[in-house]
């Protein structure tokens, strides 16, 4: 496995792998990483055949309240992941080698930004696709992979993509949950063992939104007061939102009548935590977990 500090490095690494013949499928990160993360990579070996990952943990998409000092880092650990994961390139750059210090251009998407994270992190969207819309001029990848985790973030780059034509193929990878449902998240790991339990209400209260929507509920409002209602019992610091929307468009919905984004932003304790469910209204047996 190589590793690139450099620009140069991984333009090199990539024009020798692509005057091979090989597909590049590259999987960008922010480190520590974990099952959801190797999901990505595994899905990226399973279609590519030089698979690159970024560790970058992008301060322009942090606001200056939220957690950019102590999120969590683990380089050695990242690297170890990566080369038993068959990875091929990882491209662990500096803040220098990322932005110039007169740095003055951004990615802006509107719309799909306006709702959900958009409006409690503002900023962030242009910084996550400005970052990757870099990631994808150095790395120039065939193929990028990201987690349906983030269905903002998704939404977001694939809009980017399409918008600015950039020559890459996106693709959604399922959310990879412990095996108490809790989705796999680096910022997991600053939960204590209390909040970690409490943590799982995410999960519980998007069953309960299943389990409604499938026994036929049709009333956003309902939904949303009985997913506050399990959420609560976790005694939350602050919930940014719950929210059902058009998977498409993120935009809040009136009424269930076909498939629906429930999302849900929680802070339990000083750790902003986020997932969400598709769920199909005709869909049948939701999870019992
Ligand atoms: P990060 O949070 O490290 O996530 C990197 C990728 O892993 C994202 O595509 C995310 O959706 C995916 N991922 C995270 N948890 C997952 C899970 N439990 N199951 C499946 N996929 C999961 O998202 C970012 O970094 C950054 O915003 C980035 C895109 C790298 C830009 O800086």
């Amino acid at each position: 496995m190589e590793v690139a500090r450099e620009i140069p490095g991984v333009r090199n690494a990539v024009r020798i792998a692509r005057s091979r013949g090989r597909r590049i499928g590259l999987v960008p990160t922010m480190g520590y990483l974990h099952a959801g993360h190797l999901s990505l990579i595994e899905a990226a070996r399973r279609d590519a055949t030089f698979v690159v990952v970024s560790i970058y943990v992008n301060p322009t998409q942090f606001g200056p309240q939220e957690d950019y000092a102590r999120y969590p880092r683990d380089e050695a650990g990242d690297l170890q992941k990566c080369a038993a994961a068959g990875v091929d390139l990882v491209f662990l750059p500096s803040d220098e080698e990322m932005y110039a210090p007169d740095a003055a251009t951004s990615v802006h998407v509107s719309g799909l930004t306006d709702t959900l994270c958009g409006p409690c992190r503002p900023g962030h969207f242009d910084g996550v696709a400005t970052v990757v819309a870099k990631l994808f001029n150095i790395v120039q990848p065939d193929v990028a992979y990201f987690g349906r985790k983030d269905a903002q973030q998704l939404a977001v780059i694939q809009r980017m993509t399409r918008d600015l034509n950039l020559p890459v193929q996106i693709v959604g990878c399922p959310t990879v949950r412990e095996p108490d449902g809790l989705a796999m998240s680096s910022r997991n790991a600053m939960l204590s063992a209390d909040q970690r339990r409490r943590a799982l209400v995410l999960y519980q209260a998007l069953c309960q939104a299943q389990r409604s929507i499938q026994a036929g509920q049709r009333q956003v409002q309902a939904v949303l007061e009985e997913m506050y209602h399990i959420v609560s019992q976790a005694q939350p610091t602050r919930v940014d939102y719950i929210s059902i929307v058009d998977p498409q468009t993120m935009q809040p919905v009136e009424h269930i009548d076909r498939p629906v984004l429930v999302a849900l932003a929680v802070r339990i304790g000083n750790t902003r935590l986020i997932d969400n469910l598709l769920v199909d209204p005709m869909g049948s047996a939701p999870p019992s977990r």
